[in-house]
């Protein structure tokens, strides 16, 4: 198959990038770099012979269609958005613009080439946009998201990704586009940017700084480890009914203070602290993220029972090999703490 990865500079984007390759796929990573993008993805896939890369902003619909003109794609799986709940709060313009109006640009793009296949690749053409659990809002202590759970999002980030959910769904209703919708829960793995809660936590730990939790520490994530993930797209990519919504997680419901005491304990085990007896001594309980969501946790049934799929990592040893990760790869993320982004608190509105 020919494959556009939106956002395949990025953290999950990579991921699937690989993924497919690997599967021998033609794949057109449209990504804009934003300062999100993984420094070496110029080098990454350079090998491949079915992978090439168009620095296009889903903000110029004209480059989005000569990329479908030229390319001539089977599918196309949409990845790019801004992701980062924290800098929605500071700044929500980008995400309105991104993840709305560059998803209602790539629908129109994908729409007028679709319109125009012939059949059979008419029939065989997806479209599928790939989303978060966020768009539910947030959970007490009990239940879990399924596909039909209505949509309740809080932050900037996960309100925009909702609106671009709800497009997709409406140009397959509308004009018959053959869309699919995952929604996942938090990943986590190699080549995560940075200021999301792990590798944060990760690096922070490593330098012996104080380490940032939100609130009481109480909040739950359900986590899954990337790889997973790129292979439950893959599965609905191929797989999936057009039309249909399919929920992704780890079954991994962790607290946050839980999380940041396993990466403190699995750094002192590695690297002994010099500067205390614990790293768990850095922890501080820090000033809430408004509108913080108290639980996530998804039920993956559908995806199971229908497309056969089961994440393969559990979190201990997904957590072990990310630290691991991060701890072989100076060299990647040295270059982002030093040019993009130093591990400054943000969204707090003062
Ligand atoms: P990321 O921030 O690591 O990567 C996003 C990529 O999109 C970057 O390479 C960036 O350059 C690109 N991009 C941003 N704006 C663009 C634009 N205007 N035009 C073209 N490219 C642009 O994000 P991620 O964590 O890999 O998330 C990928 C997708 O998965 C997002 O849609 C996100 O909402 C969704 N998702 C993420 C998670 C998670 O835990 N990270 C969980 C569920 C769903
Ligand atoms: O310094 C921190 N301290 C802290 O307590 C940071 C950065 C986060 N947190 C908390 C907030 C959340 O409860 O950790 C939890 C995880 O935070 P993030 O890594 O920012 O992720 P989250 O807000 O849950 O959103 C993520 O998962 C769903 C991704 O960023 C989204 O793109 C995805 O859709």
């Amino acid at each position: 198959m020919k494959i556009i990865v939106t956002g395949g500079a990025g953290f999950i984007g990579a991921h699937v990038v690989e993924l497919l390759l690997s599967q021998g796929h033609h794949v057109a990573n449209l990504d804009k770099l934003t300062y999100s993008a993984n420094p070496d993805i110029s080098t990454m896939f350079r090998h491949h012979r079915q992978y090439s890369f168009h620095r296009i902003d889903l903000l110029y619909p004209e480059a989005i269609r000569s990329l479908f003109a030229n390319f001539q794609p089977d599918a196309v799986m949409h990845l790019a958005a801004e992701s980062h709940v924290d800098r929605s709060i500071d700044g929500p313009r980008d995400f309105i613009q991104t993840n709305i109006v560059g998803t209602f640009n790539l629908l129109m793009a994908s729409l007028s080439y679709w319109q125009k296949l012939p059949e059979p690749q008419k029939t065989k053409f997806r479209f599928h946009h790939i989303s978060t659990d966020e768009v539910y809002g947030s959970l007490g202590p009990n239940g879990y998201f399924t596909e039909t759970t209505p949509y309740h999002p809080n932050s900037p980030y996960s309100a925009s990704k909702a609106g671009s959910d709800h497009l997709v769904r409406a140009w397959g209703e509308t004009y018959g586009l053959p869309v699919l919708i995952t929604n996942c829960s938090n990943n986590y793995g190699p080549y995560q940017f940075p200021e999301k809660l792990i590798p944060l936590m990760i690096l922070k730990g490593l330098d012996e700084e104080e380490l940032p939790i939100y609130g009481d520490g109480q909040n739950i994530r359900d986590w899954l480890y990337v790889e997973d993930h790129a292979r439950a797209l893959y599965l609905v990519l191929q797989h999936g009914e057009i039309g249909r919504t399919y929920n992704i997680g780890g079954n991994e419901e962790h607290t946050n203070i839980d999380i940041v005491t396993q990466i403190c304990k699995i750094l002192d085990r590695k690297i002994p602290p010099q500067k205390t007896k614990q790293r768990t001594d850095l922890i501080r309980f820090v000033r809430d993220r408004p509108g913080h969501d108290r639980r996530y946790a998804i039920d993956s049934s559908r995806i199971k029972n229908e497309l056969g799929w089961s994440p393969s990592e559990n979190f201990e040893s997904g957590l072990e090999k990310t630290v691991d990760w991060y701890l072989e790869h100076e060299n990647w993320w040295r270059k982002i703490l030093d040019t993009r982004y130093a591990g400054e608190r943000m969204g707090k509105i003062s």
